[in-house]
């Protein structure tokens, strides 16, 4: 814990070391795979089952969250619950400030780039910064852009959507995100979208962007997520392929085919 003084008070900040500890299994493993749940699909306990069979795939963190995500006694409930059952970190991925909870590791600090309105790109990050630094929680900062129509991720955060073909377009925000100094950009194609993020967006993205590249929306698949992983993601993000019973054979598969042996 850094402690920092301030005239008349402290205020203590917390190390950056969920950040730190996901940078180093990266540099390590390779590209990683992390899992997300929505905290309103079904119980606390069942989605601590759920995140305890992710880690054992080799899943190296849990994101929690949702577009639609409104209770915040539930999602706390979720994060406790999931925290007595992993090792690995849990971490926010809020759609609203309704996504902060105080058990969680760490918060994915995300700003919308591309949405047109205001709320999604600086107020609900206004808002819910209060509650961040009242729960002292690791704040890490990610652009997040919404590739296509991005599903309810979209529809809700407002984005106007960078077109698919148009990697050029991604690598223009994601350049503008280094400038802004996010450390995390996250290229979404939305949950359960039928088109991924391509291979050239995320490639035109990597060239232009230093920081930790997070790809998700749509990857179901060990070939997918190799892509994507080759195209220069560093962190794939799987959610709705969770939602299937027996997912471990092709979360196994997944997790294996983008570290680097
Ligand atoms: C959604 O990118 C994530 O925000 C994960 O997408 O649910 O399609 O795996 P899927």
């Amino acid at each position: 814990m850094l402690t920092v003084s301030t005239p008349g008070k402290r205020v203590c900040l917390p190390l950056r070391q969920i950040e730190s500890r996901l940078r180093d299994i990266i540099k390590s493993n390779g590209t990683i795979c992390v899992g997300l749940l929505d905290s309103e699909n079904g119980s606390p306990a069942e989605a601590a089952k759920i995140a305890a069979r992710v880690e054992m795939c080799g899943a190296k963190a849990i994101l929690v969250g949702g577009s639609t995500a409104v209770d915040q006694i539930e999602l706390e409930d979720v994060v406790k619950t999931i925290k007595k059952t992993v090792t690995s970190p849990v971490i926010l991925f809020p759609g609203n400030v309704t996504g902060v909870s105080p058990s969680a590791d760490a918060i994915f600090f995300s700003c919308l780039m591309n949405s047109d309105n205001p709320y999604f790109i600086t107020e609900a990050q206004a808002l819910g910064a209060l509650a961040i630094r009242k729960y002292n929680l690791e704040a890490i900062p990610m652009a997040y852009l919404i590739v296509g129509d991005g599903g309810a991720a979209g529809f809700i955060g407002r984005a106007k959507g960078i077109p698919p073909q148009k990697p050029a377009l991604a690598a223009m925000y994601a350049l503008a995100a280094q400038y802004f100094g996010m450390r995390f950009l996250y290229l979404e194609a939305g949950s359960g979208a039928d088109g991924k993020v391509s291979s050239a967006m995320i490639g035109a993205v990597r060239k232009v962007y230093e920081g930790t590249l997070i790809v998700g929306g749509g990857i179901t698949s060990p070939e997918a997520a190799e892509t994507a992983s080759k195209a220069g993601a560093d962190v794939i993000v799987v959610g709705t392929m969770l939602e299937n019973g027996d997912f471990e054979p092709v979360l196994k598969r997944i997790c294996n085919v983008i570290s680097r042996k």
